[in-house]
């Protein structure tokens, strides 16, 4: 084809370079409008003049209706699909089907995207309240460590994170076979073979977290999950402490104090040490059916941790008592699988091979663990993705708020505002797949 007007020839080629620089120029004017006003939102004292208020305002009366505590996310920010550039994953790319999990910053809900049909955990956090508790920075070290481009079978993978003014997502695998200590409940005590199955694969995950500098700190019984074939998955990254002081220690405190290690509930300097102290908890729990340190008077939990030597009754066998003694050694610098202290001493790389051949995991080939080849001893029964027994009722029988996915805009109060513009740099989207198959579903 060849279009000719005033004695110029345009052919098709010609005419498509030319929608080619448009569409360009308009996309890139789209994005400059939106980086325009997130910067607007962000800075209140802005918005507070009045052109600026009214520029602010032009769809306000849509949402009149709205209930005030379920605002819808004023996505076009990020995500309208007006403002928001074509290839974006954005909240309404995905159906939300069920809440099955609750914590005080938000949900995690399973989302299934619309086009791929792929199943997902999408943890959604409000960020006026991680603005209020001032945990912005654990949220964004627990975004950076999941984008350190960590990849490992027994952790959760991280495929998209992305933010409206009033909400940050986290895109993650979604796996279904139940926290560990759900099915530990229901059985009270592990045999020392599956116990040790799940030790070792965490123990795995661990090292892999330290070989990247990373500590986990706070290993919670709820952060353990299966996916559907009882493999463990490790969730939940937002108290590891990334990047380690010049001295490899550490000394900020935060979590809750199950399994804390004795120098974090002190609030002294600690080091990757801590989360073979949490391993060794885990562990005990396993064998025995209750925490290590144990009471219902927190204040005496408290001082069992720091006092008491663990009770290592004689129905595990000698290898695995051996082993909770060295992991759940008060005294940092001793604490290790052991075998030896003068290796502890050396590197705490070395901790983790006196793990690896402790007399406990002998049974385990290393290898085959790491490629999955260990048959689970345990396979959750689950006949499909949507198949949530293993959740808790309490959260699954939440209705999903709509929400989650609106097209209409918010009323920009002053707190909403301000937490807009908290968290720069938060989104993220990976260049290729890199998603785990943790599930079989996916
Ligand atoms: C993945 N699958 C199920 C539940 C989850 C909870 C938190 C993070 C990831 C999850």
């Amino acid at each position: 084809m060849a279009v000719t007007e005033a004695g110029c020839d345009l052919t098709y080629c010609k005419m498509r370079g030319i929608v080619a620089v448009l569409t360009a120029f308009i996309k890139e004017r789209k994005m400059g409008l939106n980086d325009f006003i997130q910067k607007l939102v962000s800075t209140p004292h802005i918005c507070q003049h009045v052109e600026v208020n009214n520029f602010l305002k032009i769809d306000e009366n849509q949402n009149e209706e709205m209930d005030k505590d379920e605002l819808p996310d004023p996505m076009y920010l990020h995500s309208r699909s007006s403002l928001a550039e074509d290839t974006q994953i954005k909240p309404c790319d995905f159906d939300y089907l069920k809440i099955i999990g609750k914590g005080s910053f938000g949900k995690v809900l399973l989302a299934r995207h619309k086009e791929t049909k792929k199943y997902y955990a999408v943890k959604v956090l409000q960020k006026k309240i991680i603005l209020k508790k001032k945990e912005q920075k654990h949220i964004m070290a627990e975004r950076s460590v999941l984008m350190k481009n960590i990849k490992h079978p027994f952790l959760v993978g991280l495929h998209y994170s992305f933010q409206t003014t009033d909400k940050l997502y986290f895109v993650l695998d979604y796996v279904n076979g139940g926290e560990l200590f759900y099915h530990l409940q229901r059985e009270r005590i592990f045999l020392e073979p599956r116990a040790r199955f799940y030790a070792a694969e965490i123990a795995s995950a661990l090292g892999y977290l330290h070989s990247l500098h990373i500590v986990y700190r706070d290993l919670k019984p709820e952060n353990i999950l299966l996916d559907s074939q009882g493999h463990i998955v490790l969730t939940d990254f937002g108290l590891c402490k990334e990047g380690l002081e010049p001295n490899g220690t550490t000394s900020t405190f935060c979590g809750t104090p199950e399994y804390l290690a004795p120098e974090v509930l002190q609030k002294q300097a600690y080091d990757r040490t801590v989360d073979w102290w949490c391993l060794g908890s885990v562990l005990y729990e396993m064998l025995y059916g209750l925490p290590p340190f144990y009471s219902r008077n927190t204040a005496e939990m408290y001082n069992n941790i720091l006092n008491k030597a663990p009770v290592l009754k004689p129905n595990v066998s000698n290898a695995g008592r051996e082993l909770l003694e060295g992991l759940l050694q008060k005294e940092r610098t001793k604490r290790a699988g052991g075998v030896t202290r003068l290796l502890t001493l050396m590197s705490s790389l070395s901790l983790q091979l006196e793990l690896k051949y402790h007399s406990f995991f002998s049974p385990i080939n290393w290898d085959d663990l790491m490629a999955k080849k260990i048959t689970p001893p345990f396979l959750p029964s689950v006949s499909g993705p949507t198949d949530l027994r293993h959740f808790d009722p309490e959260f699954t029988h939440l209705p999903v708020s709509s929400s989650l996915c609106t097209d209409s805009m918010i009323h920009l109060t002053n707190s909403v505002r301000e937490a807009a513009g908290a968290f720069p740099g938060f989104s993220y989207g990976p260049p290729e797949d890199h998603s785990f198959e943790h599930s079989r579903f996916i």
